[in-house]
């Protein structure tokens, strides 16, 4: 009888409340909503992943209600019966008879690879070929939309040695109102700060050829998905003259769009995130991608909560160089944690727990409270 056969897998919808509302040029989060993925093994060992979603269909193509369709209804009954221990073949079941479903199929992989490693005695980092670093630097994102109100908080996060890379959400003002908020935060941190901004996709070639120019010559380090992700063409054309560093965000809906996007020349960074990729290891093989081509890495997050964030955080720790850092702040977002331990952030890094699996265990009760009736 094999003991690591898939019994049961549950996709839980979990509504927590953000510290501030998050202005993103797509939507205001008041809240984040997680579905959380419980995959219990016939060993009793129960692997939890994390698939999460910001505002909805806002964002993605995979919302958190679909997400936990897809897995109760098309992915869960694929798994059940499965060797949980073969995470190759149970990925490639996923991968054969669902097309897409990058967000669903990360968060299930994240549990099947906390189970394992909870059952070896292993961190994922270590299932993954094993870390280089044991922490990650983390950026904060400025997004109160209050150009006041985001320097104060910046200047709160350099005081207390949180962060000092600070990214800030734009696109949704007219250009110049952006521009105007963008130079007045730079301005104020100077050179204590790396500041970048994000622009999910809001602005057109035209508007993009100048604002990229005014932010490259204001000290802004990094310019996130300036132009939609359908007009491959511009993003080339604008990573050829904008002063300042393109990255691919929206761009990378599978490890096959960084591929076509590395061999267009599209990006000089690539934003790193489990949910667009399918899961922790396929986010490596991005990875993979872009060292190849020589295009820097940036480790992106969806703002997941605990578990999300630390599946990511377990892959970005292999990496050999994160030449932008990371973004791995969702759990700092939050008001609540459904983990009893949450992760641990200072210094300006998050340090990646060595204790087996992820190195989280769920908070029964705060679960419950806090989940979807
Ligand atoms: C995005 O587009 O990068 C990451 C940080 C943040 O504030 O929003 C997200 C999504
Ligand atoms: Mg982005």
């Amino acid at each position: 009888m094999n003991h690591t056969l898939i019994e049961r897998i549950e996709a839980v919808i979990v509504d927590l409340p953000t510290i501030r509302p998050h202005k993103l040029a797509m939507h205001t989060m008041q809240q984040q909503t997680l579905v959380v993925i419980r995959v219990r093994c016939a060993d009793g060992i129960e692997g939890i992943g994390e698939a999460t979603t910001i505002g909805g269909l806002a964002y993605g193509n995979e919302s958190p209600e679909s997400i936990k369709r897809n897995i109760d209804s098309h992915l869960a009954p694929l798994w059940v019966g499965q060797d949980a221990a073969n995470i190759n073949a149970a990925m490639l079941r996923l991968d054969k008879a669902a097309k897409g479903n990058t967000f669903a199929k990360s968060g299930l992989e994240s549990a099947l690879l906390d189970a394992q490693g909870k059952r070896l005695g292993l961190p994922v980092s270590e299932l993954l070929g094993g870390r280089v670093r044991d922490s990650l630097e983390v950026a904060w994102t400025l997004a109160s939309g209050d150009t006041a109100r985001d320097i104060e908080e910046a200047e709160h996060m350099l005081d207390s040695r949180r962060h000092r890379i600070f990214k800030l959400k734009i696109g949704a003002n007219p250009v110049n109102d952006d521009l105007r908020h963008v130079i007045a935060i730079k301005r104020a941190l100077g050179e204590r700060a790396s500041v970048r901004v994000d622009v999910n996709q809001y602005w057109d070639e035209s508007q993009a050829i100048r604002a990229c120019q005014v932010l490259g010559d204001n000290g802004i380090d990094l310019i996130e998905q300036p132009i939609s992700r359908i007009n491959r063409a511009g993003q080339v054309r604008l990573n050829q003259r904008s002063p300042a560093p393109i990255m691919a965000d929206e761009s990378i809906e599978s490890v096959e769009d960084a591929f076509s996007l590395a061999a267009a020349g599209a990006a000089s960074v690539f934003a790193l995130k489990i949910a667009k990729n399918g899961g922790p290891r396929a986010v490596l093989r991005t990875a993979q991608i872009a060292e190849a081509a020589g295009i820097a890495l940036y480790g992106g997050t969806m703002l997941e909560g605990s578990i999300g964030t630390l599946a990511s955080a377990h892959a970005f720790v292999t990496l050999n160089r994160l030449t932008w850092a990371t973004e791995l702040f969702g759990p700092l977002l939050l008001t609540e944690e459904i983990v009893s331990e949450a992760p641990l952030y200072r210094d300006f890094q998050l340090e990646v727990p060595p204790t087996p699996g992820l190195g989280l265990t769920l908070d029964e009760e705060r679960l419950a409270f806090f989940s979807r009736k």
